[in-house]
């Protein structure tokens, strides 16, 4: 029997080669592409908001200077990602209306205010932590584009959390005030950190079918185990705790037990009513605005030259 274009498709992706922009490839393997692309994309940019307003309040010109090059690492890696999800025949403008209009989705995490200087180092170590435990066996998801994107962006990510965590070192050898604005940075970001990798396995659509693909190579939960079991001990280190009382070592599973998950609130911030949905959009779409007259600058100019470039060839 003949095999279909489907069947040569997902034996390619049985045997580890790579699937590139002008392979055939099944309409609902590049539109899922586009979909988690796109939100991680969209992730990154609004991802620079809760760290930007401290940038100006960091506590010293060092902390400033890296707090900067951290920021406009992740405005980096939103733009290598958006130019792969182009690859996959979705344009740049189409992706932001996407945004701006609240039909993309982006990462949960951005949802949550940034309080104290403290909750900067919390964000490097855990939000970049969880992001690096995801990022990792992306770097061999099925998709080229993709797949090459993310080595980059680990790498940078990998020196954003080991920034946060000396942060938190520092602060964990302070005053009694400092290693309390830590603990309480910690318990606030703590849960909506694990909720980043995704709903429970059972309750996750897009699993199975991304799985099967090599878009994703572990489930959601089992990411969200070694992150969880990875953070138990480095907290220790820090020597301060994780506001999960039913957090323990289970030497049966050679796992971390860890206590309930308030999946009512994941949905919630999923569905815009988290604590800074609203303004975190709002700031999108006002810098969209505001920018408008850089982008038509930039395309005006773009313009004139190539008319110069080919009066100068012909
Ligand atoms: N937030 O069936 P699944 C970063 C949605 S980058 C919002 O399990 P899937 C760097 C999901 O889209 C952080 N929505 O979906 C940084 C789906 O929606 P739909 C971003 C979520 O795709 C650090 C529905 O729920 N990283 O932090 C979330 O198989 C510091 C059902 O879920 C990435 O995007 C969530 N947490 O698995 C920047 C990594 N979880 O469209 C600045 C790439 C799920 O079907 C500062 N993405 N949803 O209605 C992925 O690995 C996957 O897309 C998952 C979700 C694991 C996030």
């Amino acid at each position: 029997m003949e095999k279909t274009s489907e069947a040569f498709f997902q034996d390619k992706i049985d045997r580890e080669i790579r699937i590139e922009p002008k392979d055939w490839m099944p309409e609902k393997y590049r539109q899922t592409l586009i979909r988690q692309i796109s939100q991680h994309a969209h992730s990154e940019i609004i991802g620079m908001l809760p760290e930007g307003n401290w940038i100006t309040r960091a506590p010293s010109l060092r902390r400033k200077a890296i707090l900067l090059a951290k920021v406009q690492d992740e405005a980096g890696h939103g733009l290598y990602l958006y130019s792969a999800a182009e690859t996959l025949g979705i344009s740049r403008d189409e992706m932001y209306e996407q945004l701006h209009s609240g039909r993309a989705k982006y990462s949960s995490i951005f949802n949550y205010p940034t309080l104290s200087w403290a909750d900067i180092g919390v964000i490097g170590w855990l939000v970049d932590g969880a992001a690096i435990m995801n990022q990792v066996p992306l770097c061999r998801s099925s998709f080229g584009p993709y797949a090459r994107a993310m080595v980059r962006v680990c790498k940078e990510e990998s020196f954003h959390q080991r920034q946060g965590f000396e942060i938190l070192l520092t602060l964990s050898r302070g005053t009694e005030a400092q290693r309390s604005m830590a603990q309480d940075a910690i318990n606030r970001w703590w849960w909506p950190s694990i909720m980043m990798f995704g709903p429970k396995d059972d309750e996750s659509p897009n699993s199975v079918q991304s799985m099967k693909w090599k878009i994703k190579r572990f489930s959601n939960d089992e990411l969200r185990q070694k992150f969880i079991d990875v953070t138990a001990e480095q907290v220790k280190v820090l020597g301060f705790t994780l506001p999960d009382p039913n957090l323990k070592w289970n030497k049966a599973r050679g796992h971390y037990d860890y206590g309930a998950i308030n999946w009512d609130e994941f949905w919630q911030v999923i569905q815009g009513n988290g604590p800074c949905n609203k303004e975190r959009l709002e700031a999108r779409k006002k810098a969209w605005e505001e920018g408008e007259w850089v982008r038509a600058a930039a395309s005006a100019y773009t313009t004139k030259k190539n008319k110069r470039n080919t009066t100068v060839a012909a």
